[in-house]
């Protein structure tokens, strides 16, 4: 049931690659046909006239005064083809904007300048990825990027499925399509969400020497891409839990930290924090809060640090704020602890009790 209905980019338009596309192009190239039709016979007439009218010597002009059946045809004739746009343009509108029941929800989240796909399994990405032949119905929301970066104006645009649709602070707005090509495709944020004031710090070269040019300077690198994967593919793909490649959930931890934890923390002991605080020998050690209390740094404290950091402030870092990592599948919440817990002394309890866990 994999058998492809897409097809290739024209001049005019890309890829189409989803059941919409022949229904947008059709009625896109029926527009562009009709006003190439009227384009010629009214230039075309304009051209004849002028050379047929033109002013001649002895020659006196004689219009006539109307002609109701040409003057009834070119109001009416007109009509039927705007009937007809119409009509083929609500009937795409109604497709576009009703899901089918049997469409699989996923979650886009949109910041300063990056997307993030969340599936129902629990896996999150920064690309998206959904099964050819499914319908598929994308909720998406603007989230902020930081204390002082509010959530701002956004819009998900995928040229090759030809959706798109603004994303607006405080509201969910969706859409849905189903994939009818494998292959991979370009997602835009087609609306300007604002520059990176670094940008102006870096120079060209920099600019295009890290792999993703542009990746972190503002709007014109909000970029993702789509890909359109058998349903095999899709649902080993959304599968949670450690990747093959880590033989524990420590290591596995460990790859997660880095990638999202150490802009703010270091993690080897004796060394001087950073952003917040150093998270080597936190576990299994009472930890000293705003307020004059305390926390034995357990499993349910490591949680909610990653998962809610503002409901319980370490002393000392109460002017440094740390995002929640809560939309994190639980597995990488664990992960993580495990690889947290493996640097504490006091930490080899959580990491056996964290690497017996089942994983799916
Ligand atoms: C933007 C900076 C920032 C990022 C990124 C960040 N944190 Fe934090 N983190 C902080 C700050 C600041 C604190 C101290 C304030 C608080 O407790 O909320 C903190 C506190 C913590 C604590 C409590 C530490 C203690 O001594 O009790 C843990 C655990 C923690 N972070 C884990 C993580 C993990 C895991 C990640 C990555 C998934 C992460 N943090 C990413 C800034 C950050
Ligand atoms: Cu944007």
């Amino acid at each position: 049931m994999n058998d492809q209905t897409g097809y290739d980019a024209t001049i005019q338009l890309p890829e189409g690659a989803s059941t919409l596309a022949p229904h947008v192009d059709s009625l896109y190239y029926d527009i562009f046909w009709i006003s190439v039709a009227f384009f010629v016979a009214i230039v075309g007439c304009m051209v004849w006239f002028a050379y047929r009218f033109r002013r001649r010597k002895g020659v006196k002009s004689k219009p006539p005064g109307h002609h109701t059946a040409l003057e009834l045809f070119w109001t009416f004739s007109p009509l039927l083809l705007l009937a007809y746009m119409f009509h083929q343009g609500f009937e795409g509108y109604m497709m576009m904007n009703i899901p089918p029941a049997n469409a699989i929800n996923i979650r886009a989240e949109a910041r300063q300048w990056s997307w993030s796909f969340l599936y129902p399994t629990g896996k999150v990405d920064g690309e998206l990825t959904v099964p050819i032949h499914q319908p598929v119905r994308m909720i998406m929301s603007s989230h902020p990027r930081g204390v002082d970066h509010p959530a701002v104006l956004h819009s998900f645009f995928v040229p090759a499925l030809r959706v798109k649709r603004d994303i607006v602070p405080g509201m969910y707005t969706s859409l849905w399509f189903e994939a009818t090509r494998l292959g991979t495709y370009d997602i835009y944020c087609a609306e300007y969400c604002g520059l990176d004031p670094i940008q102006g710090e870096l120079t060209d070269q920099q600019i295009h020497n890290n792999g993703r040019p542009l990746a972190s300077v503002g709007h014109s690198g909000m970029l993702s891409r789509l890909h359109v994967v058998t349903m095999e593919e899709y649902t080993s793909y959304a599968r949670t839990g450690r990747p093959d490649e880590f033989e524990t959930n420590a290591a596995w931890g460990e790859s997660i930290f880095n990638q999202n934890c150490t802009a703010c923390h270091v993690i080897e002991p004796g060394q001087a924090p950073t952003v917040g605080p150093n998270l080597s020998n936190v576990v299994g050690y009472e930890q000293p809060l705003v307020g004059g209390t305390g926390r034995m740094a357990d499993l349910d404290y490591l949680r909610e640090s990653i998962r809610e950091p503002q409901a319980a402030i370490v002393n000392g870092f109460e002017n440094a704020a740390m995002p929640s990592f809560g939309s994190l599948p639980e597995a990488n919440i664990d992960a993580l602890i495990a690889y947290i817990a493996s640097r504490s002394d006091r930490g080899a309890d959580l990491v056996t009790q964290l690497e017996a866990e089942p994983q799916e």
